[in-house]
């Protein structure tokens, strides 16, 4: 029996075969080792409050502490990252252990949705990568993204400018590769309409009418992860989080949350707007700086910027 095509690529492996800059693989497969601990920490931790909050003044759960610090060490421990933002920190952290200027920058939020794990939903790693001393730049600077999904599987996707791929945790605790350029087709079948509809702006309220007209299934799990993993790999369809007259920004994060994903659909051959601007082509100047969001098939993008700029 040929061995060979039986050996499912490991996530190291694949790194080195696409030819990713070792600092930024490092990055990669690091925050694919601290998913590990994340993912025993979410099935066997305490789920309780950490007694602090974060930025925005939400409660901060011991699991979105514990998945930060997992996190925050292992990028330290590359000795390749200079500067981190991460949304459950209120301010840039700087790892001055040693020169590393010429490094890399890296956005994260440990633990996306991290509430809806007491409800046994889906939730995510979200990781968006920059090269130098900046975390803070508009998301077309990115140089690579990932997420892992903690889901009934753990799931890494990662991109670094040559296609989109699954890898799956396996039972030895390794990241398999499942999938390989991995694309958005031009048009999906699903829609997540986002925010609450009483609170719908005009355009918005246009967008979701003709997507329900159009017959599409509603998707929408409260967890940004899996409702973005579930567009890239069934195939298509359209994630909204719209401005609204209660949120007149949106409500998901561009650092953290945004760039990375719209640097990932983009590299899958889909696309992410903010009704009328391309998301990584907004100006990233704040931690806690959010946008409205139309990412996923192209078609569907196109429709929904339609009704923004009539
Ligand atoms: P809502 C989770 O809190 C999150 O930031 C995203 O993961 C998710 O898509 C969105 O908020 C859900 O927001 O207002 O529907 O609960």
């Amino acid at each position: 029996m040929n061995m060979k095509k039986h050996v499912k690529r490991g996530l190291w492996n694949h790194l080195m075969k696409s030819g990713v800059e070792m600092g930024l693989a490092s990055i990669i497969y690091e925050v694919g080792v601290a998913s590990k601990y994340v993912n025993h920490a979410m099935r066997t931790g305490d789920l309780g409050l950490a007694g602090t909050s974060n930025l925005y003044g939400e409660d901060q759960l011991a699991l979105d502490v514990v998945a930060d610090e997992i996190i925050k060490d292992r990028l330290d421990h590359t000795g390749r990252v200079s500067r981190i933002i991460s949304e459950e920190q209120s301010e840039i952290i700087i790892f001055e252990r040693q020169n590393r200027s010429g490094g890399y920058s890296v956005c994260y939020d440990p633990l996306d949705g991290s509430s809806l794990v007491d409800v046994n939903l889906s939730v995510g790693t979200i990781v968006a990568i920059y090269a130098g001393d900046d975390p803070l730049l508009s998301g077309c600077h990115q140089v690579g993204a990932m997420y892992v999904l903690y889901g009934p599987r753990t799931t890494l996707v990662y991109g670094a400018g040559n296609g989109v791929h699954e890898f799956t945790l396996n039972n030895l605790g390794e990241y398999v590769l499942t999938k390989e350029f991995i694309k958005v087709k031009e048009s999906g079948r699903i829609f997540s309409p986002g925010g609450i509809r009483r609170d719908y702006l005009p355009e918005h309220e246009a967008v979701v009418k003709k997507l329900e007209e159009d017959g599409y299934k509603l998707r929408y799990s409260g967890g940004f992860v899996p409702d973005i993993n579930q567009i890239l790999l069934k195939g298509g369809g359209l994630f909204m989080y719209p401005a609204t007259t209660t949120a007149p920004q949106g409500k998901l994060r561009l650092p953290f949350e945004l760039n990375p994903m719209a640097y990932l659909v983009g590299l899958a051959g889909g696309a992410a707007s903010d009704g009328r601007r391309p998301i990584l082509e907004l100006d990233c100047y704040d931690l806690d700086q959010r946008s409205p969001v139309y990412i996923g098939s192209r078609e569907e993008v196109e429709m929904a910027k339609h009704y923004f700029n009539k």
